[in-house]
């Protein structure tokens, strides 16, 4: 299969709670990476910004709107069984409006900000190496090459200055 020159774009919004030492995951409820607890984001539409894309899968999964979010990171994606590597544009947020709720999509959950806590047996394979750098508010670009959908089998990660 020749692979595509194109990538797949996604968003990905990251809410901290600094006061409680907690972070906001989502149960993903169906479709593509089901049973996972991740940030909340999808596909961005065409002719939607990469923000105002963040900003509606963030409502429509979490039913609020960051206020204060700013992009924090690249993840690039490959899976030896899909053409298509993906872009997964990473956001961080503290401050937000609205009441999190539950859509079908998503079941939110705040989680301590401790590494007993975080559910990472449940998150992608790629979470645990980004994630130091998010919480340590440091930019970050990635490769992650991915085998069977799911099994992280290499990648490089670095500070960035511009995203
Ligand atoms: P929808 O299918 O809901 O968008 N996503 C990933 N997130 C992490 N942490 N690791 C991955 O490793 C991911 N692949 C995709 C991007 C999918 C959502 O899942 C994120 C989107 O927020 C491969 O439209």
């Amino acid at each position: 299969e020749i692979p595509s020159a194109k990538h797949k774009e996604f968003t990905l919004v990251m809410i901290r709670d600094y006061a409680e030492d907690k972070i906001l995951l989502g149960e993903k409820l169906r479709g593509f990476g089901s049973g996972y607890f991740n940030g909340f984001g999808g596909k961005i539409e065409p002719g939607e910004t990469i923000e105002a894309a963040a900003q509606r899968e963030l409502k429509e999964e979490a039913n609020i709107e960051a206020t204060d979010m700013t992009a924090r990171g690249c993840l690039r994606f490959i899976f030896d069984d899909n053409p298509t590597p993906w872009l997964v544009h990473v956001f961080h947020a503290s401050a937000y409006t609205g009441d999190i709720a539950a859509s079908d999509e998503m079941r939110p959950v705040w989680y301590k900000l401790n590494p007993s806590e975080v559910p990472f047996e449940r998150m992608w394979a790629d979470d645990p190496h980004w994630w130091p750098y998010l919480l340590a508010e440091k930019k970050f670009v990635g490769t992650f090459l991915f085998t069977n959908t799911t099994e992280l089998v290499k990648f490089w990660i670095r500070e960035t200055d511009d995203l």
